[in-house]
């Protein structure tokens, strides 16, 4: 048995919470921005926009929920307000909401719609709310500003069902008043727990971090255990916490490593903390007609796709509605085609009535035959001598494969570093892979290859390695 350094020890028993364990499963959902700046056709109001400019004559949300649902997302995270302070629900906290536009009279509620559609169309619902809000009159004021934003997440969080995510933004802008608001995160934070406590909170919160682009890249070994400080980073500015080692001057999430041993070893605090890719589906976050010919294509989108759902990351795609309050043509047409090709990708599994055999295990209910279980809970665990250990997939038969799926069973952690993947062919092991982390989720693809026998080979592991997910298309 190799004696692992105890932070290395440490590293591999950090967990996913049970609401972070749900999420992860989520995969890939949709981000709707849409609101004051869909009319005024810029990126960032400045909260003294006439909220009469709002009328999207032709809402359409039941379209927006079934196109993410035959997109294959798992749900949607709409704008109910961004930084211009305009609320897409008739807020009794402020004026500055659907309730003064033209729009249905003011008799309007774009987060009912969205909600009541995705229920609809059996997709996931959540909240992006931006703390900074230029038209509060009390923000930049502390307690004052601070008490309206809690009774507004309140609003959202308790009148319209399940909220899978709650979505904040870094951005802490100046206010009316030139003043900056000092965000009482730890009682958002509790007043979501309260209210919601499945609902994860995304990039400034615990749950779910930024991948730290909007390109839609995340990093070649994307680790769920990271410092404590990148989940945490808006409190330990806050305070200064002494339970933890001090973070680097500038927390910056777009460091290309911040999971290796020589990160972790220096920290004695680590968290559970997954990454998440947002990108737009155009130039910008906001719907603008010069942005039409922006579109991504569908080979860009699958290529995020494999990089980062492939990469143990969600992916975050952002489609953003048109003044109509309709989805753009262009966006609907590349959209289904993404998820008609996801549907080609992932046809049939033809490693489900498969054989894996391995050269150790930690005991007979952890063998590699369990991971063809169709059971989540049970996995491959290689004993406490995860280097060299080796799974091998007999399909039966031979099939022309270009894709395999991989996934560790992270409800027991991250453990695996390095692997490496291998076809049989003409009776020898060829090397179709060699990666890093695998994680929830890690998709290798390949030159389409007709062949019966791949072999994964675990080469490094952080004390032990399991195998949950082994699928050939
Ligand atoms: C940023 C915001 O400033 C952008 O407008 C957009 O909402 C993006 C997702 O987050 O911080």
């Amino acid at each position: 048995m190799k004696n692992y350094p105890d932070y290395i020890k440490y590293a591999a028993s950090i967990v996913p919470s049970a609401r972070q364990l749900k999420w992860q499963e989520n995969e890939m959902y949709a981000f709707i921005h849409f609101g004051m700046n869909t009319f005024t056709d810029t990126e960032r109001g400045n909260g003294n926009e006439d909220p009469e400019l709002f009328n999207p004559e032709e809402l359409n949300c039941r379209q927006w929920a079934k196109l993410c649902k035959l997109s294959h997302m798992s749900g949607l995270i709409l704008t109910a307000k961004h930084h211009d302070g305009f609320c897409l629900w008739p807020s009794n906290y402020t004026d500055h909401s659907v309730a003064k536009s033209l729009w249905k009279d003011g008799k309007g509620d774009v987060v009912r719609e969205c909600a009541d559609a995705c229920r609809e169309f059996g997709i996931k619902f959540g909240v992006y709310v931006s703390p900074w809000d230029m038209h509060e009159e009390t923000y930049g004021s502390g307690v004052a500003y601070n008490t309206f934003f809690k009774n507004q997440l309140k609003e959202l969080l308790t009148q319209y069902g399940d909220i899978f995510c709650v979505w904040f933004d870094g951005a802490c802008g100046e206010g009316k008043n030139g003043r900056k608001q000092d965000y009482d995160w730890q009682v958002y934070f509790d007043l979501i727990r309260e209210l919601q406590p499945d609902a994860t909170i995304h990039i400034c919160g615990p749950d779910v971090r930024w991948c730290g682009n909007e390109a839609g890249v995340c990093r070649k070994s994307e680790w769920s255990v990271v410092p404590y400080y990148y989940s945490q980073g808006e409190l330990i500015k806050a305070k200064d916490n002494p339970d933890i080692t001090k973070p680097p001057r500038k927390i910056n999430p777009t460091l290309p490593d911040i999971g290796s041993y020589k990160i972790i070893k220096k920290c004695n605090k680590l968290i559970w903390y997954p990454a998440e890719v947002d990108v737009s589906i155009r130039k910008g976050w906001f719907y603008h007609k010069d942005d039409d010919y922006t579109v991504k294509p569908l080979s860009k989108l699958i290529e995020i796709y494999y990089n980062s759902v492939g990469a143990n990351s969600a992916f975050l795609l952002n489609i953003p509605p048109m003044p109509s309050g309709k989805i753009n043509e262009k966006d609907v047409e590349v959209l289904l085609s993404f998820g008609a090709q996801l549907d080609i990708d992932f046809n049939e599994n033809l490693a489900e009535d498969s054989v894996i055999t391995d050269n150790r295990h930690l005991d007979e209910k952890h063998t590699g035959q369990m991971i063809l279980d169709n059971n989540s809970d049970t996995f491959w665990h290689s004993g406490d001598n995860p280097e060299g250990a080796e799974l091998i997939l007999d399909l039966g038969d031979e099939y022309d494969i270009n894709k395999i799926v991989l996934g560790e069973h992270i409800a027991t952690g991250q453990h695996v570093e390095n692997f490496e993947l291998f076809v049989k062919s003409e009776d020898k092991w060829k090397k179709l892979a060699k990666e890093t982390v695998i994680g929830y989720k890690r998709i290798c693809r390949f030159d389409e290859i007709r062949a019966r026998y791949f072999k994964l080979v675990i080469k490094k592991a952080r004390c032990f390695a399991t195998i949950s997910k082994f699928e050939a298309y």
